[in-house]
């Protein structure tokens, strides 16, 4: 039989009614829709999770509903309102701090619209109001740059002075960075945290607050541990600018080991980074499709992530994919 496009036309015709009057079928599946509420584009890690999030979303034949909430927990909460006033099938998020969910939460859950929290989690009880959390184990971060700051400093006789730059006030990797590192470091009293001040993740501010803790405490600082590349870069400008060397004058030790931290340690800028993974997105993809396929899925799924010397820094450049 010849096609002509009236043929054509008329076999989609009745493809598509056959397939209204048989729900489920292939024929008949709408695309998923995915609201995702991101908490902002405050660092590299953060730009290498949201492109790994709608790549991964373009691939799987998602449909993503995407909101910038620029670090404010409000943004966040009204993006979420609003994927649930437009009935999307699943809600994702990385809450920008721990705590003040549950209200929402509890919206979503009685919309019957599934939940799940990527990058960072948030401190409720109730954990029936998310499906999943997926991301880093930020204790253990914390605690690889504190075991490896006590082996670069083992041979330190007097006190080793440490300033600390946190990351967003009352976000997860901000409170379990700092404890996870402070576990390590209280097995030896000579390690002090003379100054600990946010940074709140960005270059700018990572710079700025460091002008301070120089500005306060010179020479006496042994020890930068910064949450985020972003702020030990900013940090590692003011400290050049004090006219100390970066690495050398002042250790400088930071988390998530993004290409700008690779390119400040092959500058001898930076002497360490502990990897925290931003490409989250095809995990995501495919947790979503599942939990829409009614399969049941895992409460915890954790990144697994390394640590980089600036030794090394020259050879793992290269296969560095954010
Ligand atoms: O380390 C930092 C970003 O939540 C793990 O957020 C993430 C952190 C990341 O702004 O660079």
């Amino acid at each position: 039989m010849k096609l002509n496009r009236r043929t054509l036309t008329t076999l989609a015709l009745a493809a598509a009614s056959l397939a209204s009057l048989l729900p489920g079928t292939a024929l008949a599946q709408k695309k998923i829709v995915l609201g995702f509420a991101q908490v902002g584009a405050e660092s590299e890690w953060r730009t290498a999770n949201t492109e790994s999030i709608k790549s991964a979303a373009k691939e799987s034949g998602i449909e993503l509903k995407f909101s910038d909430g620029q670090q404010k927990q409000e943004n966040q909460i009204k993006a979420i309102r609003s994927y649930i006033a437009q009935k999307v099938d699943v809600i994702a998020f990385s809450p920008v701090v721990e705590s003040g969910w549950e209200t929402v939460l509890r919206e979503a859950k009685a919309a019957k619209i599934p939940v799940v929290l990527t990058d960072r989690s948030v401190n409720t009880k109730d954990d029936s109001l998310y499906v999943t959390f997926m991301g880093s184990d930020f204790v253990e971060e914390g605690r690889k740059a504190g075991r490896w700051m006590v082996e670069k400093m083992k041979d330190q006789k007097g006190e080793v002075n440490i300033v600390e730059l946190q990351g967003t006030v009352g976000s997860a990797p901000a409170i379990d960075r700092k404890k996870g590192f402070e576990e390590i470091i209280k097995a030896d009293p000579k390690f002090k945290i003379i100054r600990s001040q946010t940074g709140d993740f960005t270059r700018a501010k990572g710079k700025e607050v460091m002008e301070a803790f120089l500005k306060a405490e010179g020479k006496k600082i042994n020890v930068l541990y910064a949450h985020n590349d972003d702020m030990a870069i900013g940090a590692i400008q003011a400290i050049e600018e004090a006219g100390l060397k970066p690495a050398k004058d002042i250790t400088i030790i930071s988390i998530d080991a993004v290409k700008g931290a690779f390119e400040a340690m092959m500058a001898g800028k930076l002497n360490v980074s502990v990897e925290c993974s931003p490409l989250l997105g095809p995990q995501l993809m495919t947790a979503v499709k599942d939990i829409k396929a009614g399969k049941t899925i895992p409460k915890r799924i954790v990144t697994e992530e390394g640590i980089f010397p600036m030794e090394v820094a020259k050879t793992e450049f290269p296969k560095r994919k954010y």
